[in-house]
């Protein structure tokens, strides 16, 4: 049995099981008060951040390693087109754009906005990785302007990958999104394997049932 700790980022790694079909269970993570609390956890991953798994021996972090991870012990999956496929380098492009260029960037974005003393909040460092953002989006942009997935006809992991920055960035950021990013989220989250996903990552729903009452 997989045990994923935590959800935030985890949400990509339980839809990814999800879509694969694989059983696993949903520790809960809370960052709120404090990961110095649980022990458990730190043992997991001592510095402290979520997701993380745990599949008997192997312990993973980085949400997106673990989907490779999972997608190279448990596949073959279409989830993830072979190497010699023509979707296969955008796929590897946009599955690492998703949190490296995206997801990562908003990230400071939402801490300096949320979390800072409020003189701080609109810091240059901030600032700069909004407009940073705003231009790697561009490649999807772009790619949603050629196919309807970011590896092509098909969805892949990678749209796991963005689709969450973009949702990330939405909810968390308060970014707006193009219209065309605005489609493409509503086609991914209509996945079964998404709607499962998001039952079983009830502060991630309980966030989103909070948004949507604003
Ligand atoms: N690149 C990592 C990012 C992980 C990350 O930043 N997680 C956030 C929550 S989604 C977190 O744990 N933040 C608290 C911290 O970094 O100490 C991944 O994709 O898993």
């Amino acid at each position: 049995m997989i045990t994923v700790f935590g959800e935030g980022r985890g949400f990509r790694v339980v839809w990814l099981l999800e879509e694969m079909g694989l059983a696993y269970r949903l520790r809960p993570v809370d960052l709120l008060v404090g990961v110095e609390h649980d022990a458990e956890f730190l043992a997991i991953n001592p510095a402290g951040f979520i997701p993380a798994i745990q599949d008997g021996d192997v312990t993973m972090v980085e949400s997106i390693a673990i989907m490779e991870y999972l997608i190279a012990r448990y596949g073959p999956t279409p989830l993830a087109p072979a190497p010699h496929d023509p979707a296969f380098p955008a796929y590897q492009q946009f599955l690492h754009l998703g949190e490296a260029g995206l997801a990562a960037i908003m990230y400071i974005v939402v801490v300096s906005r949320n979390l800072a003393p409020e003189a701080e909040r609109h810091n240059w460092g901030a600032r700069k990785a909004l407009e940073i953002f705003k231009n790697r989006l561009r490649l999807v942009t772009r790619q949603l302007a050629r196919s309807p997935y970011l590896a092509g006809d098909r969805f892949t992991a990678a749209d796991i990958s963005v689709t969450y920055a973009l949702e990330f960035a939405q909810r968390s950021g308060r970014f707006t999104l193009g219209e065309a990013e605005q489609a493409y989220v509503t086609r991914t989250s209509e996945r079964g394997a998404y709607k499962r996903a998001m039952e079983t990552c009830k502060d991630t729903k309980a966030w989103v049932a909070k948004l949507a009452g604003q």
